[in-house]
């Protein structure tokens, strides 16, 4: 072993290379052939920085908006594929996201996964989500779940194209074999909740006395923008500034403080105009949408200008600092509750 790899390999020989043969022929392998590729010092993620400018996925959304039809297509969703894992329909090592688009009049059909799924609106107003026999109105900003093993169907009742990022744990689910889904028996689940009705339940800080449900997902499923916004546009008056984030707030899970989803966590963040965060890392590769503001980030070294409604990505333990132009807000998701779950979590605030 020296400083700058783990393991090194060690020389080959023709009798150890006539023993790895004959491991072969016995579905064997020998460990120190390959753990320099099993173990490494630090993270050595495949996935790599990216970045993606929403003036080039809105044309090719409402191309696809006119070549399909949700509900031929199940989930009309173009899938954000990472560059360093194409063909695997993951942003990160563990995360899946795309952006989904209904088109006025339309449906998508209710059906039930293990997987969780966050959305995240971008543009477009008129679309609903249903959750568990409640309907949801999706505005730019809000950040909406749909909870493991839960029937949704969305459907866009207005006269605009609607937009949003999915985010999912499909890459999670399939790591450990536990997928499983369902179709509704009807296209939609019957409505049997008013509008508002899980946010007046269970959040205003307040949840039901019978209440007992604690852990796992939030039985909030709606996080609308103008709350989270308004907290923001307090703090960042009252400060401090963390130098790394800015202001940054976690969306919860109100009967437990937790992370909205087990294994996805999100976040909402302002940075002042002429902000400049000090570097960062985590093991947890973090999407971001842009909300409002424009600014850059440097990922890696790498510089990526952004503005609202587009999406890039920082993989684990690179390296990020971002920079606000005017006062920027930023939404982000993770594995994070995953990693902290499991014991894996780590961060690091880099000292210049
Ligand atoms: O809206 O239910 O992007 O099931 C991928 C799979 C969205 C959804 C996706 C899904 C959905």
């Amino acid at each position: 072993m020296n400083s700058s790899t783990f393991h090194e390999q060690p020389t080959q020989t023709p009798e150890r290379l006539a023993f790895y043969a004959e491991l072969d022929r016995h579905d064997l392998g020998a460990l120190w052939e390959v753990l320099g590729k099993l173990g490494s010092l630090e993270p050595r993620p495949a996935s790599v920085p990216a970045h993606w400018n929403y003036d080039d996925l809105r044309p090719l959304l409402m191309k696809s908006g006119s070549l399909i039809s949700a509900e031929e297509a199940e989930r009309r969703v173009l899938v954000l594929e990472n560059p360093g894992l194409r063909g695997r329909s993951q942003i990160t090592g563990s995360l899946y996201a795309g952006l989904q688009l209904i088109l006025p009049g339309e449906i998508a059909t209710s059906h039930r996964h293990v997987a969780s799924a966050l959305r995240f609106i971008v543009e477009g107003q008129g679309a609903y989500t249903a959750v568990d026999g409640e309907r949801v109105s999706m505005r730019p900003g809000d950040f909406i779940i749909t909870p493991s093993w839960t029937f949704h169907d969305h459907g866009n009742i207005g006269e605009e194209p609607v937009v949003w990022m999915d985010g999912l744990d499909i890459p999670i689910v399939n790591l450990f074999d536990t997928g499983f889904a369902q179709k509704y028996a009807g296209s939609t689940q019957p409505v049997t909740r008013a509008e508002g009705d899980a946010l007046a339940r269970y959040g205003t800080n307040m949840l039901p006395v019978e209440y007992t449900r604690y852990g796992s997902t939030s039985p909030v499923f709606s996080y609308p923008y103008e709350r989270s916004r308004e907290a923001l546009a307090r703090l960042v008056r009252s400060g401090p500034l963390h130098p790394s984030h800015g202001v940054k707030l976690q969306y919860v899970n109100p009967a437990t403080g937790g992370a909205a989803m087990p294994t996805i966590g999100t976040w909402l963040q302002l940075l002042p105009a002429g902000f400049d965060t000090a570097a960062y890392r985590s093991t947890d590769g973090t999407v971001f949408s842009v909300v409002e503001g424009s600014g850059y980030s440097v990922i890696g070294g790498k510089k990526f200008a952004w503005k609202p409604k587009d999406i890039f990505v920082v993989p684990s333990w690179v390296n990020v600092e971002h920079h606000a132009d005017d006062d920027a807000v930023l939404f982000s998701f993770s594995d994070r509750p995953s990693q902290q779950a499991l014991g894996l979590w780590r961060d690091e605030a880099i000292s210049s």
